[in-house]
C-alpha cells in the first residue's frame, strides 16, 4: 500500500465527493495541501471493509458502526469520524492553520449536521437516483427505510418541499449567524479575511447539496448572501475531488 495518506470516500457513478461529512475531511486535506489518494468504497462495503482493516467501530450511539470519512495516515493508523480527523490533521500538519482553537467549527458541525437531516427529505431520492451506483442505491434505500420507517419517495412526498424548507429555516438562521457574527475584519469567512475549518464545513455542505440536486441547493444558497460568498471563497479547496 502507498505511504500517502488515504481518504476513504463513498463511491458513486462519477466518483466525485457528494457527501457533506466526507467533504469536511477532503476540504481540510486540500486546504492544507496534504498529498493523499482516494479509496472509493461502496456503501454496502463500508462496514465489512473497515472491519477487515481492523478499524475499531464508532462508539455506541453513532449513526453507524463504520462511517466515511475515514483516513489512513502515512504511518498506517486509521482515524474514522470527521471531528477527530480534523483535530489530528491540524496537529500533524499545522500550516496553514484551520484556526480550530476558538471552537466555532464545533458549532458549525452541529448546525450543518442538523441541516443534513432537516433538508434530507429533498435530497435523498436524488442521491439514490442520480448519484449512487447499484447495488449501493438499493442498499441505501433499504437501510434508510429501516432507520426512518418509511420509503424514501414517501419521505420526499410527505416531508419534502415547503415542509422541508420550514424545518430547515432555524438551522439556516444559525448558519447565517455563524457566518456573519464573528468577523474580525472584512471578508467572506467566519473570521472575515482568514479561513478556518468551520468555513470548510459550511462550504462542503453547500457543495454536497449542489451535487445532489442543483436546483434545490440554489434555494438553500439563496437564504443569505453569506452562503454563496463562503462557498465561492472556499472553491480552491473544493477542486480536488478524487
Ligand atoms: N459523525 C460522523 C458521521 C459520518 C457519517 O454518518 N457518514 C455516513 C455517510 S453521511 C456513513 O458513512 N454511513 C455509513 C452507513 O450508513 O452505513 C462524521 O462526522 O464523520
Amino acid at each position: 500500500m502507498s505511504d500517502k495518506l488515504v481518504l476513504y470516500d463513498l463511491a458513486n457513478k462519477r466518483d466525485v465527493t457528494w457527501n457533506p461529512n466526507v467533504w469536511k475531511t477532503r476540504a481540510a486535506l486540500n486546504y492544507k495541501g496534504i498529498p493523499y489518494e482516494t479509496s472509493w468504497v461502496e456503501y454496502p462495503d463500508v462496514a465489512p471493509k473497515f472491519k477487515a482493516l481492523g478499524i475499531p467501530a464508532n462508539p455506541e450511539g453513532a449513526f453507524a458502526d463504520y462511517t466515511c470519512p475515514c483516513i489512513r495516515l502515512p504511518d498506517g493508523t486509521f482515524i474514522m469520524d470527521s471531528n477527530p480527523i480534523a483535530e489530528k490533521l491540524e496537529a500533524l500538519y499545522p500550516e496553514p492553520s484551520m484556526r480550530m482553537e476558538n471552537g466555532l467549527w464545533k458549532e458549525m458541525a452541529v448546525v450543518c449536521d442538523g441541516l443534513v437531516f432537516s433538508a434530507g427529505p429533498d435530497f435523498l431520492c436524488p442521491l439514490v437516483n442520480d448519484i449512487l451506483r447499484e447495488p449501493a442505491g438499493t442498499w441505501f434505500s433499504e437501510d434508510r427505510h429501516k432507520r426512518f420507517g418509511a420509503e424514501l419517495p414517501d419521505i420526499e412526498a410527505g416531508m419534502g418541499g415547503e415542509k422541508c424548507w420550514e424545518a430547515s429555516k432555524p438551522g439556516l438562521e444559525k448558519l447565517k449567524a455563524l457566518l456573519t457574527a464573528h468577523k474580525e475584519g472584512e471578508g467572506p469567512f467566519i473570521l472575515g479575511s482568514k479561513p478556518s475549518y468551520g468555513d470548510l464545513i459550511a462550504a462542503g455542505l453547500f457543495a454536497s447539496l449542489k451535487r445532489m440536486h442543483a436546483e434545490r441547493a440554489e434555494k438553500v444558497l439563496g437564504f443569505d448572501e453569506s452562503f454563496g460568498k463562503v462557498l465561492e471563497a472556499c472553491e480552491p479547496w473544493l477542486k480536488k475531488v478524487d
